[in-house]
């Protein structure tokens, strides 16, 4: 049985859910979907001063899944939230759902779009595009939706996301496209029968992602950038984060 703790950063219990069902909807039939949310931090996270303060939660539940036997981890937020820091911590390999979702998407198009919630958040995941090497070829757009309103289906949310995905079509000339919040995990299927066209989750693509390196007995190189940390004290409310 391949286990897999799939990883909330922000504190909404409900997005929880919708990511977990999305993991176990393409999980293999050998594997085990552990959905988990964190357990402090922001409920949402919305650019760079949400990502900081939800990476303690993070940590912590990725720190705690590797010693529960967990074989890999996804961190179910398009920020990519704390994932150099979670691979530095652990030895089992650790998947973020913009960095595999991006990777996806690039081997059934040669251009896509992602489309996110805020305007906020859509320069972080410009530079995430950026760094993994698909500036070229992925553009990045904002519905002007916050993240918690996904979880509201009266919130007009998912209509402003249609119509962003209609102008990612008709400006960027999108062969596919990339859903830009864990939250949106729940309508990649309708709207990809919707428009027609490849329509990507992250957290399902980073969910076979981590079947497939857990199937290849390859986890993360303890090596240079993600060897452990150095051991020294923490001090204050971080004491319990101390390297041993
Ligand atoms: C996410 N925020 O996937 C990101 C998306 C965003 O709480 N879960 C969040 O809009 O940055």
């Amino acid at each position: 049985m391949t286990r897999i703790a799939v990883v909330n950063p922000n504190t909404t219990a409900s997005m929880t859910t919708t990511i977990g069902h999305a993991a176990r909807l393409v999980a293999g039939p050998g594997t085990e979907i552990v959905a988990v949310t964190s357990s402090m931090g922001p409920v949402s996270i919305e650019g760079y001063y949400d990502e900081a303060f939800a990476l303690p939660g993070l940590l912590h539940e990725i720190g705690k899944a590797e010693h529960a036997g967990m074989q890999a981890a996804v961190i179910a937020c398009f920020d990519d939230t704390g994932l150099d820091a979670a691979r530095a911590m652990v030895r089992m390999p650790v998947i973020g759902i913009c960095e595999a979702a991006l990777a996806t998407a690039s081997f059934i198009a040669k251009r896509f779009t992602v489309v996110t919630t805020m305007e906020r958040s859509r320069v972080p995941i410009e530079e995430l595009v950026q760094r993994y090497g698909m500036a070229g070829r992925a553009r990045v757009r904002a519905a002007n939706i916050a993240v918690l309103a996904l979880e509201d289906p009266n919130s007009g949310a998912r209509d402003r996301l249609r119509n962003e995905i209609v102008r990612a079509i008709a400006e960027d000339n999108a062969e596919a496209i990339v859903l830009g919040c864990a939250g949106m995990a729940d309508l990649a299927q309708t709207l990809a029968h919707e428009f027609g066209m490849p329509v990507i989750d992250g957290v399902g693509a980073a969910v076979k992602q981590a079947e497939a390196l857990v199937a290849l007995g390859l986890g993360t190189s303890k090596r240079g950038a993600y060897a452990p940390p150095v051991a020294k004290p923490y001090l204050g409310a971080l004491a319990e984060f101390a390297p041993a």
